[in-house]
């Protein structure tokens, strides 16, 4: 496969309503598409099309959008082209020189995975491994102004099908809303995310989550501290998770030889891609270890993908793979929607789906051709 261009279109998407985390509120995303044409084995032209989950601010990661786009245009496009036969494998060696932004290299290999996947007339979840066509699906409810406003969003949530709850905590916000959607809701599946929001020392406040058989506890301290959840996994009886600490596939094996986590949240964006991704997935898989699919607030682009993902052998939990109309009134694509629980998995070549042209007219705020020019 010859790569004939790359496109960044940049797409302005309001949330229906704010997400509030331990890390700020959000009231929008600047999403980041990347949209990549390439000249297929028969001679036709074949679109590819990813999502980069980078944040406007590097609040939840060190990347944010302009950084992202900035590397993409200066370094990590620029490199593609000195690959002559573009295969979906040969984009992390040709990038591998640029250190860390995994966002951007994950945008990229994804675009040109569904160009490739797309010219050879296979889907992404038949390419990665799917065993599932339908994955149950959780939500992520934001930090509230009350509990009251809490267990009304919980209580839609789980009258639209949602088969588990994460509720986002900080200090201040924990022990008492989750003990108010646990009287309330019975029981239901129930986890929570800090998002780095503690420390070591909060451990016995932590462990007073223990009295509400919580699925998991999600990345409770610093993203570099694996020896503090290690410590932190002896000291309470919910199982750890991490998510911002894994980036890699190594960093998931040695967050699981240390016992720093006994769940992993895998996020393609977080990783480097989406073959990363199931790399993290098999070395879980081989450990015993369950894992689940993140979400990033992601339009239909990348949840398509997500999904494909999620159906693996070993998701064996419900992810952040929720319904477009969970973040988004308009999504960029066909919309995506719950049916008992679940969501299909799409099964059209590459990721299934593709911008629709009325609305992307309509949201983009800036398109721009990056060029292959080393
Ligand atoms: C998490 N996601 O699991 C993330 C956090 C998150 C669904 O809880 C812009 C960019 C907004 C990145 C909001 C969920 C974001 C973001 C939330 C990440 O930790
Ligand atoms: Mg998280």
């Amino acid at each position: 496969m010859k790569l004939a261009g790359i496109e960044a279109i940049r797409v302005a998407m309001p949330l229906v309503a704010p997400f509030r985390t331990s890390f700020g509120t959000e009231h929008a995303r600047d999403v980041l598409l990347l949209r990549a044409i390439a000249t297929g084995p028969d001679g036709t032209d074949v679109e590819g099309w990813a999502e980069c989950v980078s944040g406007d601010d590097p609040y939840y990661s060190s990347e944010y959008v302009e950084g992202s786009l900035d590397v993409l245009r200066r370094y990590l496009v620029p490199a593609l082209a000195t690959v002559r036969d573009l295969h979906p494998d040969a984009v992390t060696p040709a990038t591998a020189r640029v250190k860390g932004h995994r966002m951007a290299k994950a945008v990229l290999e994804t675009a040109i995975l569904d160009a490739w996947l797309n010219a050879h007339g296979v889907s992404l979840a038949r390419h990665l491994g799917a065993v599932r066509t339908r994955v149950p699906c959780g939500v992520s409810v934001g930090i509230m102004d009350s509990i009251g406003e809490l267990l009304d969003a919980v209580e839609r949530y789980l009258a639209e099908g949602y088969v588990r709850i994460k509720l986002k905590i900080e200090p201040g916000w924990d022990v008492e809303p989750v003990r108010a959607v646990r009287e309330r809701f019975g029981d239901v599946l129930l986890q929570v995310d800090a998002n780095t929001a503690y420390t070591r020392s909060d451990a016995d406040h932590l462990a007073r989550l223990d009295a509400f058989d919580l699925l998991l506890i999600e990345q409770p301290l610093d993203e570099e501290d694996m020896l503090g959840h290690a410590a932190l996994a002896r000291r309470v009886r919910t199982p750890i998770c991490l998510d911002e600490s894994i980036v890699s596939a190594r960093a998931a094996a040695d967050a699981i030889a240390v016992q720093a986590c006994s769940i992993v949240n895998i996020k393609p964006g977080r990783v480097g891609g989406y073959l990363e991704a199931r790399r993290i997935h098999d070395v879980c898989a081989a450990a015993g270890v369950p894992v689940w699919c993140g979400g990033m607030l992601e339009t239909g682009i990348g949840r398509a993908a997500n999904l494909a993902l999620a159906a693996l052998p070993n998701f064996t939990l419900p992810g952040d793979t929720s319904a477009s109309r969970r973040y988004y009134d308009l999504d960029v694509t066909e919309p995506f929607e719950l049916h008992g629980g679940t969501i299909d998995v799409p099964t059209g070549p590459g990721i299934g789906v593709h911008p629709l042209p009325g609305v992307l007219a309509q949201l983009a705020t800036s398109r721009e051709w990056l060029t292959t020019t080393p």
